[in-house]
């Protein structure tokens, strides 16, 4: 989707008898009346809903391809929204849930799982639209986030997505499947095949536990995922807590740095287009780090370009496994949009590499 759309409803808003009955088992303050599809998250499907005194909410089922277990992701999500709301400095700088009307968090329906936010109001998304200003804001965003729930044990956390970001693995799904090649896609890959098989020694640099500690982090730190308010661009609130977890904070570092340091959309295809912008990467890790370099240790200080090169690896797996696979993780609004995601994230996995000195230098001076 463009980055923007979707903010103020755009898409026609309509009175689906299904999705407003859904709505309806939660405690909103009138009767729903409107929903319209929204949002670009390629995982879960989401729903801008309205109730009669016009007051907006975001209405989302849960993917069961990406969680097993929705009633963990929904006890996490309960667990750090309370954490977060007990620090707000404002009421949209983290996000609410909305109870249902038997009291609970979440609703099932036909095996489904469905739940409902309080829609944060004239907020906006950013991507490849996002200035250098932006991302200094978005590293403020996420590095917040990463600081108030330093305090938040992460045994208190269910995981919700087993080895989410274990390369090894990755690595080992992608030869899997390109040796089985469902759909006979291998001939169309060989290039990016061998570039992203290249990595293999790569994807085990996180491999010993005690490198750096396992904290609650969010897992999903992509750019989109960090809403702004509409005129001022000030950074409201990190959504979309799925997958938060126990994790590494260089993660959540690295995939804001793949998604936001880049002067492309993740699914542009011309990879002459894409490349790593080394100011919009300055920008990030100095808000990030004003935020969040406090509660950092050294190891994960250290760290931090390693978090934006396997966060890049894992994004170009995860879209080439996809591709070959069938596209059946990934929502694609088009044929062949799996494959221009996975050549984009590895064009810019190539570039991340050829600055990786450079990223040590300026982290040096933050
Ligand atoms: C998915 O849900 P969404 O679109 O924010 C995915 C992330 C990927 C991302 C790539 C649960 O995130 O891991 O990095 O796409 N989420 C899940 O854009 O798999
Ligand atoms: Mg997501």
């Amino acid at each position: 989707m463009a980055p923007s759309e979707g903010v103020t409803g755009d898409a026609r808003p309509s009175a689906d008898p299904v999705i407003l009955a859904l709505a309806a088992r939660f405690a909103t303050a009138a009767p729903p009346v409107a929903a319209a599809p929204f949002g670009g998250g390629h995982v879960n499907t989401t729903y801008r809903v309205t109730d009669a005194t016009g007051r907006a909410y975001l209405l989302q089922r849960i993917s069961r391809t990406a969680f097993r277990r929705p009633a963990d992701v929904m006890a996490n999500i309960v667990t750090v929204t309370a954490h977060l709301a007990a620090k707000a400095r404002s009421p949209r700088d983290h996000l609410t849930l909305v109870p249902t009307l038997d009291g609970g968090f979440w609703t099932e329906a036909e095996g489904e799982t469905w739940r409902l936010y309080d829609f944060v109001a004239d907020s906006v998304e950013l991507g490849a639209d996002a200035t250098t200003a932006d991302l200094r804001r978005a590293g403020e965003a996420f590095g917040r986030f990463l600081a108030d729930v330093a305090d938040l044990p992460a045994e208190r956390l269910h995981v919700t997505i087993p080895d989410f970001h274990n390369w090894p693995r990755y690595v080992a799904r992608l030869k899997q499947v390109a040796a089985a090649d469902p759909l006979g896609r291998r001939r169309e890959v060989g290039p990016e095949l061998e570039q992203a098989l290249s990595y293999e020694d790569v994807s085990h640099a996180f491999d010993d536990p005690d490198l750096m500690p396992q904290r609650v982090t969010h897992n999903d730190a992509k750019l989109a995922n960090v809403l702004f308010d509409r005129l001022t661009r000030a950074p409201l609130c990190v959504v979309d807590l799925d997958t938060v977890q126990p994790g590494l904070a260089v993660n959540d570092f690295g995939d804001s740095i793949r998604s936001g340091a880049t002067s492309a959309p993740e699914d542009e295809g011309d990879v002459t287009r894409v490349h790593f912008v080394p100011e919009r990467f300055a920008a990030y890790a100095g808000g990030f780090l004003a935020a969040a370099g406090p509660i950092l240790t050294a190891s994960e200080l250290a760290h931090l370009r390693h978090g934006a090169l396997l966060m890049t690896l894992e994004t170009s797996l995860r879209f080439l496994t996809d591709y070959l696979e069938g596209d059946v993780y990934y929502a694609t609004d088009r044929p062949g949009q799996n494959l221009d995601r996975a050549r984009n994230q590895l064009a810019l996995l190539a570039d991340i590499q050829a600055h990786w000195n450079w990223m040590a230098e300026t982290l040096a001076t933050l």
